[in-house]
């Protein structure tokens, strides 16, 4: 389905990323696979030789994003797809309680990060007359909850950046697509939690999350539309998580 078509993927090393590289793979694409972590991305360049391109990469790192976009090989120059999925939440503290350092990073990560791969890799695509940008945003983006202070935020950012985007490139043969996820269980609660593994379960206990192959499946739904067919934004859901009255303070 996806024979000809390479695709740059950030945060590949893990949860969506990771199944977006086997499930693209396995459908023909060509993969430019992004992350931090060297080991993980050797394991997946072993897993998948001749499909993968490996590049270790901060996405929050301009300069290191459009050094490693120029210096693609032959075979994975012209992208087709970008997917700007790198991302995190750190803390799920009331704002005054959140560290600085983590407030930085996710800016960095899930605003910059966007910015400078987007920024890097669209004029190839305008240039080539064709691609697709898939952004990761989260249901966060829409929903306010305690605790998703500065992590909605930034997904916020990246929803409204995917309708701008559009506006931008109407008339260009480029599609755009916001992905809004709630629950899904990856290494991402754990990663919120600073690495503490019960914390992370208890979010997800008595119900079932989504699945990071849930998230690929439907990223693929998007990218195999007609060329005439544009997914705007897709809110997608475990049937187990829904809506909240707002909450009241009382005084007793
Ligand atoms: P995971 O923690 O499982 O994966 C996150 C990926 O992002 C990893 O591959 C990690 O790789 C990469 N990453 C993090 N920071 C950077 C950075 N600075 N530069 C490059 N890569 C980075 O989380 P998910 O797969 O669940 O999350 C993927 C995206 O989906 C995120 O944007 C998240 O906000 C969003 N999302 C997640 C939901 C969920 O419930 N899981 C729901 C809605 C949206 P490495 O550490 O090797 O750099
Ligand atoms: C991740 C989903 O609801 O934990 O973006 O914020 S949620």
């Amino acid at each position: 389905m996806l024979k000809d078509k390479t695709i740059f993927i950030t945060g590949a090393t893990a949860g969506f990323g990771l199944a977006c590289v086997k499930l693209f793979a396995h459908n023909g694409a060509k993969i430019i696979a992004c992350g931090r972590r060297s080991e993980r991305l050797e394991e997946l360049k072993k897993q998948l030789p001749d499909s993968v391109h490996e590049i270790k990469l901060d996405v929050g790192d301009s300069v290191a994003v459009k050094k490693a976009i120029a210096a693609l090989p032959e075979k994975f120059s012209k992208v087709d797809v970008l997917i700007n999925n790198a991302g995190l939440a750190l803390g799920l503290s009331a704002f005054d309680k959140q560290e600085e350092k983590d407030l930085e990073q996710m800016v960095k990560t899930n605003i910059m990060g966007v910015i400078n791969c987007t920024h890097a890799l669209l004029p190839g695509m305008i240039e080539r007359n064709i691609g697709h940008i898939i952004n990761l945003s989260s249901i966060a983006g829409t929903y306010p909850y305690p605790g998703g202070n500065v992590y909605g935020a930034t997904k916020a950012f990246v929803t409204q950046f995917s309708l701008n985007l559009r506006a931008d490139l109407l008339g260009k043969n480029i599609r755009v697509t916001n992905i809004e996820p709630g629950m899904a269980e990856t290494e991402f609660s754990i990663v919120r939690f600073a690495g503490d593994k019960n914390k992370a379960a208890d979010i997800y206990a008595g119900m079932q999350p989504l699945t990071a192959n849930d998230i690929a499946e439907t990223i693929l739904w998007t990218l195999c539309r007609p060329k005439h067919v544009n997914i705007n934004r897709v809110e997608i859901m475990p049937t187990q998580q829904a809506f909240s009255p707002f909450a009241v303070s009382r005084k007793n």
